[in-house]
């Protein structure tokens, strides 16, 4: 079977957008609204369980302030709160503060040059997507994407395969002819669930996830310069991923 396609994550997989970018966009936003609410970096890596900012507070409220009062529009209020951290998210990565992991880009560009068919299928908001892409990957660089499925878009976030079935439905591929990757527990649980052989790179917050069915658990993608510390899988005798690597891990 021929490889066609990419469908990659973004928030720990192409950048590392959580602990310096969501965090502190979030924090900004519950000091603007007056609300003494602070995550710390430990305290983040627990309500990274949950997938989705909105989905993130309404969590963080039941679990951790069992003393806050929720109000009658609280839904509202976490709308709000949730349009206000993505502005600070946006000027932040439109700083460039959010670089790209290590390899990204030049897989991208070899996979582009290859001629293979580029997506995205995240729970972010698209705004996020697109001012980092456009900020820390290059200008313009949202095109090489024939997809980008993100965010509300589809009924359930991950762990739920629903934002992958949405990306292969548009490109109108099978999940054979593709590869996915992923950072994180939940984000494997909703690419295996749409069919796709996965490759994982992990992250400080992701280290001691399970990544049970992953074709491959990598540190970082790697560059020729840089390798990369295969942490489980095969070992395929080459310490950075590109096309070849791509297409040997896509025939096993
Ligand atoms: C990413 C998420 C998102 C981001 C914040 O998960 O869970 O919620 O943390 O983005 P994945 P929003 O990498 O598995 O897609 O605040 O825009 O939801
Ligand atoms: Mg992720």
């Amino acid at each position: 079977m021929t490889l066609h396609a990419l469908l990659f994550d973004v928030d720990g997989t192409l950048a590392d957008t959580e602990r310096d970018g969501h965090r502190p966009a979030f924090n900004q936003a519950f000091a603007d609204a007056g609300l003494d609410w602070h995550w710390d970096v430990a305290l983040y890596g627990k309500l990274l369980a949950v997938t989705g900012g909105k989905e993130r507070i309404k969590h963080y409220i039941d679990q951790f302030r069992p003393d806050y009062k929720k109000p009658a529009n609280f839904d509202e209020l976490v709308a709000e709160l949730h349009r206000a951290k993505t502005r600070h998210f946006a000027t932040l990565a439109a700083h460039g503060g959010i670089p790209m992991r290590p390899g990204v880009k030049r897989l991208l560009i070899e996979a582009r040059a290859a001629g293979l068919r580029l997506a995205i299928a995240t729970t972010t908001t698209l705004e996020n997507v697109t001012v980092l892409l456009e900020h820390s990957l290059g200008s313009g660089s949202q095109d090489w994407f024939e997809v980008i499925a993100a965010g509300d878009i589809v009924p359930a976030k991950k762990p739920a395969s629903d934002i992958y079935h949405l990306a292969l439905e548009k490109m109108g591929l099978e999940p054979a002819v593709c590869l996915a990757f992923e950072d994180s527990e939940n984000g494997l649980r909703a690419s295996l669930g749409a069919g796709l052989k996965t490759l994982v790179t992990v992250n400080d917050y992701t280290l001691d996830h399970d990544f049970t069915g992953a074709a491959v658990v990598l540190s970082d993608l790697g560059e020729p310069d840089a390798p990369n510390r295969l942490l489980a899988g095969p070992d395929l005798g080459q310490p950075f991923v590109d096309m070849a690597y791509l297409r040997t891990l896509h025939q096993r």
